[in-house]
């Protein structure tokens, strides 16, 4: 089967099942395409149509309920709708019926529209036609596809602000910008005997300047992750510490095994908790040491790798024991961002926040017991701060925060060659931008990069 040659033949009337797999109360089966109506027409019977020999022109956007046949055979009662080109989500004639949820009911009345002149329906070949069809922009319709499957609140709203234009417009901006800035360009290469060479890149920098400024503006690579990613936490220590414990009391189960013998946790052990709108995913490690026991030797390694891999590194410390060599190297090697805690505080304490703060006063030092709940909130609050993202993020999309980086790189080679050569040479650089930008809005995008977007789709969308 040729995936990209089907895709392509917009006179395809294509079906799907809309709806999750599995069984629900009602399921959406979903077609569209020249022959959407006429498919209808075959295989549903309107209940206020039943008298009738004939088939009746259905009405566009008016809920019908009645049966689905095939010939004599009732395949089940449903509802149905049929949303006439161009008022649809994908601007094609397109007809919806909601039967009852069952995996077998769907597939036969999907079966049935195959039978019928439908093609099945490529995985968000719904959402390629809307783009296509001019509907949405490319970055409306990936942003469909990430309100699917959004995993937290701030993806969600992430998803919601992209699907209402907040990035098609603030790019159609920059890209609008940019011409202006082409235009004064080509302004200068024509009439060299209006516009001197300096007088015009002087102009040019200044508007690149900030254009530069705006884009870089809207990156914010951090938040990107954190929607998107979510937030990795790693706990790290010594043997004993509490790093298990600290994991336990965090996701409210036992899901590491806590014994009062050092070298207890062999393997890394995650669990994952909602804070803000955000994924965190915190992991437990084997306590680190020098050791000999080939097993929790992996098990060290695994929690170096853990913390390569960590967007914070928590260093566990037991308060009630002096700091070890070991943990003073760590307390060095720490980023700003991490924490410290200072843990076991319902024992005398030997190691105290000021002692620690005296080595890093920049890290975050938290004193805290496994045992007690307050601890366990204070651990969060931290965390929480630690996952706030922008309220007003225009670009979150990964593809798109690498195309704005591209643009900007290119508008950066253009001023590079302002200083150097005549105006004319930046033109290609300005192009290259323009260029970067129109991939986001999918304004010019190759075949290759729209198969790339929406193989990540789900059948039915
Ligand atoms: N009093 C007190 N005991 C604690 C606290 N946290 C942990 N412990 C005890 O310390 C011992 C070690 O706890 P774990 O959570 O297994 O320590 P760990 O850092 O995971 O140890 P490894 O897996 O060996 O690296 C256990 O006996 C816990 O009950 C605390 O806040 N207060
Ligand atoms: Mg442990």
């Amino acid at each position: 089967m040729d995936n990209g040659k089907q895709i392509n033949r917009p006179e395809d009337t294509i079906a799907a099942v809309a709806t999750a797999p599995g069984q629900g109360g009602i399921g959406i089966i979903r077609i569209s395409g020249p022959n959407a109506e006429c498919i209808l027409q075959k295989i549903f019977s309107p209940a206020a149509h039943s008298g009738e020999t004939e088939p009746v022109r259905m009405e566009s956007h008016k809920m019908m309920y009645g049966r689905i046949l095939n010939r004599e055979e009732v395949l089940d009662e449903c509802m149905a709708v049929l949303m006439r080109a161009p008022s649809s989500y994908t601007r094609e004639d397109v007809a919806e019926i909601q039967s009852h949820g069952g995996t077998q009911v769907l597939n036969r009345i999907l079966d049935l529209c195959l039978m019928n002149g439908a093609r099945l329906a490529e995985a968000g070949e719904f959402t390629r036609r809307a783009f296509l069809n001019g509907r949405i922009d490319l970055s409306r319709a990936e942003a469909v596809m990430n309100l699917i499957s959004a995993r937290g609140e701030q993806e969600r709203r992430a998803a919601v602000r992209q699907m209402t234009g907040g990035t098609a417009d603030f790019i159609r901006k920059a890209a609008d910008d940019l011409y202006q800035l082409q235009a004064g360009l080509a302004a200068c290469i024509d009439y060299p005997e209006e516009i001197s060479d300096e007088e015009g890149a002087g102009a040019l920098r200044t508007g690149l300047e900030k254009l530069i400024d705006e884009l870089q503006g809207a990156v914010d690579e951090r938040s990107s992750h954190l929607i998107h990613d979510g937030m990795h936490v790693t706990l790290f220590g010594i043997p004993n510490a509490g790093k298990s414990s600290i994991l336990n009391a965090m996701v409210g189960q036992d899901k590491a095994i806590v014994t009062e013998i050092p070298g207890t946790t062999r393997d890394t052990v995650e669990g994952e908790i909602m804070l803000g709108g955000i994924r965190v995913y915190l992991t437990d490690t084997a306590g680190m040491r020098e050791t000999e026991d080939p097993i929790e030797r992996i098990g060290v390694e695994r929690s170096e790798r853990a913390l390569r891999n960590a967007d914070i590194a928590m260093l566990v410390l037991d308060g009630s024991k002096p700091l070890g060599e070991e943990e003073k190297e760590w307390l060095q090697q720490l980023q700003a961002t991490d924490a410290i805690l200072i843990n076991k505080s319902d024992l005398p304490q030997v190691t105290t926040a000021q002692k620690v703060s005296a080595i890093r006063p920049d890290v975050r030092c938290l004193t805290v017991s496994a045992l007690d709940t307050g601890s366990v909130q204070l651990i969060r609050d931290f965390l929480r701060e630690s996952a706030e993202v922008g309220d007003q993020l225009v670009l979150t999309q990964p593809r798109h925060l690498e195309a704005v980086k591209r643009a900007v790189n290119c508008l950066k080679d253009a001023i590079r060659t302002l200083d150097t050569m005549t105006p004319d040479m930046a033109a290609t650089d300005l192009q290259a931008a323009q260029n970067a930008l129109s991939e986001i809005t999918g304004d010019r995008v190759e075949e290759k990069l729209l198969d790339a977007v929406f193989s990540g789709f789900c059948v039915g969308k």
